[in-house]
């Protein structure tokens, strides 16, 4: 704890005296004579202590969200930015020859997240605090988060990640709560992170554990036993749910989740002293995807039960506070819960989710709206419709699609609930953080409003045609790429070359984002180059991606990048021209490396199927330029940059969802006519790919791509060769690349996470 004489201007303006004092308290030693590693704790509890002293943002309304991932990141870089005193830091450490870049490489990243919606969840944490609105997050401890990927004979292999150290940004509350089960009762543990705002007050990240986990339950890999609740509850991110004690197990941390999260609030609301009959003008709580929906009946539970509400009156008061974001349409990502399951591990919330099921049904005929279905199946996102106030999309192609098919028959019971939130990106983060120089460069040219303000980017537009700015921007990029071929020489070592084009793929590995149909494009290049076809400029391709476990045409994906790296990489004839990467464990700062390096951004979902995505803003924010499909924020970026400015293939979404209407996409058809396709498919199984690769995998994935090919990767593939030819061709025409660049990152304001959550408030929560 910091003296108590002390406030937050004091420590800053005595930051040397204080990281010295702090050296000697901990370490015995003045700063010149501590490791880097010594440094990074010191700088932790420095920061930790400047975070506890800045004033906490409060507000009558406060928003909870409620997300099973936050996945957040590196925080040292980020909370000195957003405190204010990262290049006071910076040069006092330099002082004393200390490098800061290097030293924020020692801090483990949390590993809390998937992809996109955690990596959303924490990028909106940033803009709550940085507007000054009373917001906190609400999730869980997992001790090992997602899982580690660690490549072996060109397969991917699952491992613990140890993320969790004895010092770290969590703080222990004593904060507990009683969380029962139909078979047991656990006791729960708060544990605090600081989010601190841009020049803003601080809010805070929940994250809820337990005290009985045990670590060493995990033998092999991923493996653990997955029935002991009290020792596994906490240890993974999405524990493999393949079989039914996977399933029952995430069911168990979502309700533990749900249950804090219920308890808290209302033991916020009983410290205020507000009346829970009008919990909605205290709180409004954000459910991100349907993992936090068993938030709503079990509030109305403890309402019925221990604050003597009438079911009318806890249906009403809750409805008007839960609000719930949709992030897919992907019919098996929706969450649909065996009532069997749900009976076993929360008998407690069966009788109130049976109640909701019955109203609905007094209402409405129509099976589509149920909550329970035929074969008792509880739907999750039904519920959430139905008993939420607000229901949103993340892109406007994305609502439309809500709104129009895939949940029209709500569209048209509640046509005032459902609104559009396209996503955004924290720039603190995703430009001043892993940018310093261009971030710097651009309030040199047009100030630093756009750090608050985004949309003041647009002032660059200005200098379109000036040369000396066009150049800098592309020296920048120069740099980056430096940057990056350094550290994947040491990390992977792989060489690269940064006169190449930079082509980057990276994103959860999934069929519909179609990372094969990337694959395809490195077979069709390859072939090409063997039969003496250059192509004009060097091309790097770059993948980052991890695939879940128990998807196993995603682990033949993964093993096909890896095989053609090996084939590729080795190949005298061909690697003067291009080089393939995948990297290993792909995670936040893999990306703030990746994405400031990166070319050419691919963006290439199958249509209708990409919600939003994020990766897309952050790579345009840092001056690449889009290839992609007209699906999810893409169509956006089109729109704003124009048509000179993207590189836009590919069937629209209403093709696409027609194709599935109708049933008549036949991959084998285009197979058959196009001699390119034929040859690119056919590689994957030729005798040069099972030199270096597995015949099961890779068998399994060209049958997919010939009988089934669900997400239509053959159906663009053509006019995705064609396109991205252009590209890599229009590259050589420096003058215009480089004004590519610059209107690319000029246009990027909108996407800045600040304006969402600007409009969550305007629309949704309501804070005042
Ligand atoms: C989950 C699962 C789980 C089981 C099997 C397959 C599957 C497929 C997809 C998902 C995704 C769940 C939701 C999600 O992460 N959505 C992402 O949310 C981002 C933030 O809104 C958005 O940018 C991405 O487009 C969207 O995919």
């Amino acid at each position: 704890m910091a003296p108590s004489v002390l406030s937050r201007d004091v420590i800053q303006l005595n930051m040397e005296d204080r990281l010295q004092t702090i050296c000697k308290e901990r370490f015995d030693k003045g700063l010149a004579d501590c490791s880097d590693e010594q440094v990074y704790f010191a700088l932790l509890e420095l920061v930790k202590e400047i975070a506890s002293l800045t004033n906490k943002i409060e507000g009558e309304k406060k928003v909870y969200y409620i997300s099973a991932e936050f996945l957040i990141g590196k925080l040292l870089s980020n909370n000195l930015i957003n405190c204010g005193i990262y290049q006071q830091t910076e040069e006092l450490l330099k002082k004393y020859g200390k490098d800061l870049s290097r030293i924020e490489e020692i801090e483990p990243e949390p590993s809390l997240g998937n992809g996109g919606l955690g990596r959303l969840a924490a990028c909106f944490l940033d803009s709550i605090a940085t507007l000054g609105l009373s917001g906190d997050g609400i999730g869980l401890n997992y001790h090992f988060g997602l899982f580690k990927q660690v490549f072996k004979d060109n397969l991917q292999t699952a491992e613990k990640d140890a993320w969790m150290q004895k010092d770290s940004w969590l703080t222990k509350r004593d904060i507990s709560f009683d969380v029962y089960f139909g078979d047991r009762k656990v006791k729960s543990r708060l544990y605090d992170i600081d989010v601190v705002g841009y020049n803003n007050g601080v809010n805070k990240l929940h994250l809820f554990d337990i005290e009985t986990v045990d670590e060493s339950l995990v033998k092999k890999g991923i493996t653990f036993d997955k029935e002991a609740i009290e020792k596994n509850l906490t240890l993974f991110l999405y524990p493999d749910d393949s079989d039914e004690a996977g399933n029952l197990l995430r069911i168990y941390q979502q309700y533990f989740m749900v249950s804090n999260a219920a308890q808290l609030i209302l033991h916020e609301m009983k410290e205020h002293k507000y009346d829970l009959k009008r919990l909605y003008d205290y709180a409004v709580i954000q459910i991100n995807d349907t993992h936090p929906t068993m938030v709503i009946p079990e509030l109305i539970r403890i309402l019925v039960e221990d604050k003597a509400f009438t079911m009318d009156e806890a249906i009403d008061v809750v409805s008007k506070t839960c609000a719930y974001t949709n992030h897919t349409i992907l019919a098996e990502a929706l969450e649909k819960w065996p009532l069997a399951y749900l009976e076993k591990v929360v008998p407690q919330l069966i009788p109130y989710i049976k109640e909701l099921d019955k109203r609905v049904r007094a209402k409405y005929k129509d099976p589509k709206v149920q909550i329970i279905d035929k074969e008792k199946r509880v739907h999750m996102a039904h519920i959430d419709i139905h008993y939420g106030f607000s229901v949103n999309g993340v892109a406007a192609i994305h609502t439309d699609i809500l709104k129009n098919t895939e949940l029209n028959h709500f569209y048209k019971i509640y046509p005032e609930k459902f609104n559009n939130k396209t996503n955004g990106i924290t720039f603190r983060r995703w430009l001043l953080s892993c940018n310093r120089e261009l971030a710097a460069f651009l309030s040199e040219k047009i100030g630093d409003g756009y750090r608050k303000n985004a949309d003041d980017l647009e002032k660059l537009l200005e200098f379109k045609d000036d040369e000396e700015v066009l150049n800098k921007i592309e020296e920048i990029k120069r740099h980056r790429k430096e940057d990056l071929a350094a550290f994947v020489k040491e990390k992977e070592g792989v060489t690269l070359n940064p006169d190449s084009v930079f082509d980057i793929q990276s994103k959860r590995l999934h069929e519909y984002k179609r990372q094969q149909m990337n694959a395809l494009y490195i077979i069709h290049k390859y072939l090409e180059i063997k039969a003496g076809k250059k192509p004009p400029v060097p091309m790097t391709f770059i993948f980052g991606a991890k695939a879940a476990p128990a998807y196993v045409i995603a682990q033949d994906i993964i093993h096909l990048l890896l095989v053609l790296q090996e084939i590729v990489n080795n190949d005298p004839d061909v690697n003067k021209y291009m080089t393939v990467l995948m990297v290993e464990n792909y995670n936040v700062s893999y990306a703030e490396k990746m994405i400031p390096a990166c070319d050419i951004s691919e963006q290439i979902s199958l249509a209708s199927k990409e919600a939003s995505g994020t990766g897309n803003m952050k790579f345009m924010l840092n001056g690449a330029v889009t290839l992609g499909t007209a699906d999810g924020a893409n169509v956006e970026i089109a729109e704003l940059v124009g048509p000179e400015n993207i590189y836009e293939f590919g069937k629209s979404s209403d093709v696409v969802i027609k194709h599935y209407e109708k049933a008549d996409y036949v991959s084998k058809d285009y197979y058959k006519k196009s001699p390119v396709i034929k040859e690119a498919v056919d590689f994957i199984v030729g005798k040069q790919a099972l030199k270096v690769g597995h015949k099961e995998n890779l068998q399994r994935l060209y049958n997919e791509l010939l009988n089934k090919d669900w997400f239509m990767t053959l159906l663009d593939l053509e006019e995705y060769i064609k396109v991205k030819d252009q590209a890599f061709a229009d590259y050589l025409d420096r003058e215009s690349w480089k004004r590519k660049m610059l209107v690319n990152i000029a246009k990027a304001g909108f996407f800045s996470s600040d304006r969402t959550i600007a409009e969550y408030n305007r629309d949704i929560w309501k804070l005042n």
